[in-house]
C-alpha cells in the first residue's frame, strides 16, 4: 500500500525508518503501540510489514531476542518512551547476555527538555540508560542519518559476537520530512552484516594437535554453535573424531539426543574424566562450572580439574575468562569448524578414535542413566508428576520432531531438559545464561511466526505468570502454540507453609487449583484441564494436529519438586552447609 507522503516529492521520518528495515530483509517488527511510536506501527503495517502487538514490551522483546538467535537477523523490538522503553530494556539486555542479535528502537521525548530535564512526557535519558547495558547504543536526530543509523544497529547486532542494540529516535524525527529521492539515496543496505571470521591456520594446527594426542577427549557443543547455522559441519567434525559430546540447553538437537556419541546421560561422569575438552560455541560461565572445581575432578570447588582446553568463538576475549584455554580457535564457528575438519581430513584415516575404554566407560554410565530413567518414566502415580507428565511430551516431541519446544520454570525446565530429547537443531528455546523467568510467552509467538509451525512451551505455573497475559497475543494471531502449564501450586513445590500460622500463605505458594486453562479460553483458544497422562497426551496432540491455540493446566503433585530445580546449590543456605 501506498501512502500520501510517499507519492509526493517528499518522504517522512516514520517512512525512512521503514523503508531502512525493509531494504535490510527485515520484514516483521514485534512491539507495542503508543506516543511516539503509534503511527509508525500503522505504517509498517500498510507497507506490508508484519506487525505484532504485544500486551508488554518485555516480552515484545524477548520474542524479537529469540527471533534474532533463530534467523541471524536482528529481531526488531519497537517500544513509546522511557516505561515502555524501561520493559524492552529488560530483553535487550537478556538478548545481549545470550548472545541473541536484535535491535530495540524506541521513540524518545523532546532532546532539548529531556536534557534540559524539565519535565516532559515520559522523559528520560534513554541513551544513556541502554548504553551499559547492551552492544551498542545510538540516536538518530536528523531524517538523512536514518538509514547510518539503522545500517550501524544492524551491523552491532549481528557481527563479531552477536548481541543486543538499543536506537533511539526521538518523537520529533517521525516527522521530519526531506526530499524523497535524497531520503531513498540515504539508506543503506548493509552488505555483509556479519562477516566470516576465518581462524588463523596455526591456531587450528594448535587445537588438532592437542585433540589428537587425547586419551578421553570430550566436545562440549553450546548455543553459539546452534546460532552458527554451521549443522552439517559440527555433524561431521563430531562423527569423523568419534569424540563424545555433551550438548548445553539450547544446542539440544544439533545432533540428535538420540545419537550414540552423546555423553548427555553421563554428564557428571565425562567432565571430571575428560582430559581435553573442545567447547563450541559455549562459554565457561555457571552452567559450566566455570571450566574447574569438583564438577571438573578438582580438589576444592575452584581448584583446575587438569582439563587441557581448545575454545571455538568468535569473541577473543572469551579465551582465559575462568580457566587456562590451551587452544583458543577464534573465528566464527562455520569457518572453524571447516576449518577443522580440513585438518582432519587431510589426516585421513590416521585420524585416531578415541580409546575403547574411554567411550566403553561412558556408555556404560549412559546404559545406567537410561535405564534409571525408563523405570522412573514408566511409573503413573497420581497425581502426576513431572516424569509421567514429561514422558508423554518427549512421545510428542519424538513424534513431532519439527515442533518448537519453548521452557521455562525450575523444576518444569530442569526435568524437561533431561527427559524430552530434541532431534533438530535450534527446535529448543530455553531460559539462557541468566535462567530467567518471562521469556515463555514472547519466545513461543516468535516461534510460531518465524517458523510458521507448531509450538510447545512447557511451563512452570510460576513461569507462566511472567508473561501470561500474551496468550491473548497468541489468539489475536491465531498461533499453533500450545501451552502447557506444569501446575504444582507454586514455586518449586506447592507445600510451603507460614511458619507464623498467619493468614497470608508462605511466598512460594500460588492459589491451589488454580485453572490456568481458563485464561486460554477467555480469548477464544482451547483451555484443557488434564490430571493423567492419558488426558496430557490426548490434548497435546490434538493441538499440534489443530494447530489452535491451546492451553493445558496440567496438575503436578506439589510435592514432587526441588527447590530451584537442578540448583538447589546455588541458594546461600545451601551453600552454608
Ligand atoms: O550425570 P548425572 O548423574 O548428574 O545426571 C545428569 C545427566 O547425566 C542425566 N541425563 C540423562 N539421564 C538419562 N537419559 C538422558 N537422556 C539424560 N540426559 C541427562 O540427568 C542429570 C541432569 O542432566 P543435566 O540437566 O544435563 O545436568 P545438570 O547437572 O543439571 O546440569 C547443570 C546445569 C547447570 C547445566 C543445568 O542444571 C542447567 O542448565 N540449569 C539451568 C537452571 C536454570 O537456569 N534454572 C532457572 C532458574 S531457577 C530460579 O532462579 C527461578 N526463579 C527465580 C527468578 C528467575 N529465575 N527469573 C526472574 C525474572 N525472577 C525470578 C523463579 C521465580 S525458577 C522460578 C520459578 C520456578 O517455579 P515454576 O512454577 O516455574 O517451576 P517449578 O519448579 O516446576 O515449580
Ligand atoms: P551456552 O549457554 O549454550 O553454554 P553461551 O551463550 O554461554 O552458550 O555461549 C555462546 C558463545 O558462542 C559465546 O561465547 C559467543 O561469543 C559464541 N558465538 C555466538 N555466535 C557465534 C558464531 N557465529 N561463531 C563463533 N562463536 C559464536
Ligand atoms: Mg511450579
Amino acid at each position: 500500500m501506498t501512502t500520501d507522503t510517499q507519492t509526493t516529492a517528499e518522504i517522512d521520518g516514520f517512512h525512512l525508518v521503514i523503508e531502512a528495515l525493509k531494504l535490510n530483509g527485515i520484514d516483521t517488527i514485534y512491539g507495542l503501540p503508543g506516543i511516539p511510536i503509534t503511527d509508525l506501527t500503522r505504517m509498517a503495517q500498510a507497507e506490508g510489514m508484519r506487525m505484532i502487538s504485544f500486551r508488554h514490551e518485555q516480552n515484545a522483546g524477548n520474542a524479537a531476542a529469540i527471533a534474532g538467535f533463530l534467523t541471524q537477523k536482528p529481531g526488531i523490538c519497537l517500544t513509546v518512551s522511557a516505561p515502555g522503553f524501561l520493559n524492552g530494556l529488560n530483553a535487550l539486555t537478556n538478548a545481549t547476555t545470550n548472545c541473541f542479535p536484535m535491535i530495540l528502537i524506541s521513540g524518545s521525548s523532546e532532546r532539548e527538555i529531556v536534557d534540559l530535564q524539565q519535565g516532559d512526557y515520559e522523559e528520560m535519558d534513554q541513551l544513556a540508560i541502554a548504553k551499559p547495558l547492551c552492544k551498542a547504543a545510538y540516536r538518530v536526530l536528523h531524517a538523512e542519518d536514518i538509514g547510518v543509523g539503522v545500517a550501524r544497529a544492524i551491523r552491532a547486532a549481528v557481527s563479531g559476537r552477536p548481541g543486543g542494540v538499543y536506537l533511539d529516535l526521538p518523537a520529533k524525527l517521525f516527522a521530519q520530512s526531506m526530499d524523497a529521492e535524497a531520503g531513498r539515496k540515504s539508506l543503506i543496505k548493509v552488505i555483509d552484516p556479519a562477516p566470516r571470521q576465518i581462524p588463523a591456520p596455526d591456531a587450528v594446527q594448535r587445537a588438532l594437535e592437542l585433540l589428537k594426542n587425547a586419551k578421553r577427549p570430550l566436545i562440549i557443543l553450546g548455543k553459539g554453535a546452534a546460532y552458527a547455522q554451521a549443522d552439517a559441519d559440527i555433524r561431521a567434525l563430531v562423527e569423523k573424531t568419534g569424540i563424545p559430546y555433551l550438548p548445553m540447553s539450547m544446542a539440544k538437537g544439533l545432533l540428535p539426543d538420540t545419537h550414540p556419541q552423546s555423553a548427555a546421560a553421563a554428564r557428571s561422569y565425562v567432565l571430571p574424566e575428560a582430559d581435553v575438552v573442545m567447547v563450541i560455541g559455549a562459554r565457561l560461565n555457571w552452567l559450566l562450572s566455570h571450566g574447574k572445581g569438583r564438577t571438573w575432578g578438582g580438589k576444592s570447588p575452584k581448584a583446575w580439574g587438569g582439563q587441557k582446553f581448545v575454545q571455538i568463538d568468535i569473541s577473543p576475549q572469551e579465551a582465559d575468562s575462568n580457566v587456562r584455554i590451551d587452544a583458543p580457535v577464534v573465528g566464527d564457528i562455520g569457518s572453524c569448524v571447516a576449518a577443522m575438519l580440513h585438518g582432519i581430513n587431510a589426516a585421513g584415516g590416521n585420524w585416531p578414535k578415541p580409546s575403547g575404554d574411554w567411550l566403553g566407560a561412558i556408555d556404560q554410565r549412559k546404559s545406567t542413566n537410561i535405564a534409571k530413567m525408563g523405570e522412573t518414566l514408566a511409573k503413573n502415580p497420581s497425581p502426576m508428576n513431572y516424569h509421567s507428565a514429561l514422558n508423554v511430551m518427549r512421545d510428542v516431541i519424538k513424534g513431532n520432531p519439527d515442533v518448537m519446544l519453548v521452557n521455562e520454570g525450575a523444576n518444569a525446565l530442569d526435568f524437561t531438559r533431561s527427559i524430552v530429547d530434541m532431534y533438530k537443531p535450534r527446535k529448543r528455546i530455553d531460559v539462557g545464561t541468566w535462567g530467567v523467568m518471562g521469556i515463555g510467552m514472547g519466545f513461543a509467538v516468535a516461534a510460531a511466526v518465524v517458523s510458521g509451525g507448531p509450538v510447545i512451551a512447557v511451563e512452570g505455573d510460576s513461569a507462566f505468570g511472567f508473561s501470561g497475559m500474551e496468550v491473548e497475543t497468541i489468539c489475536r494471531y491465531n498461533l499453533p502454540v500450545c501451552v502447557v502449564v506444569f501446575n504444582n501450586n507454586g514455586v518449586y513445590k506447592g507445600t510451603d507453609v507460614n511458619p507464623t500460622g498467619g493468614p497470608d500463605v508462605a511466598p512460594t505458594v500460588f492459589v491451589k487449583g488454580a485453572r490456568y486453562d481458563k485464561m486460554m479460553e477467555a480469548f477464544g483458544g482451547v483451555g484443557v484441564h488434564a490430571t493423567t497422562p492419558a488426558e496430557l497426551r490426548a490434548a497435546v496432540e490434538e493441538a499440534v494436529r489443530s494447530r489452535k491455540p491451546t492451553l493445558i493446566n496440567a496438575v503436578i503433585d506439589e510435592t514432587a519438586g526441588t527447590e530451584s530445580g537442578r540448583i538447589t546449590s546455588l541458594n546461600p543456605s545451601a551453600k552454608k552447609k
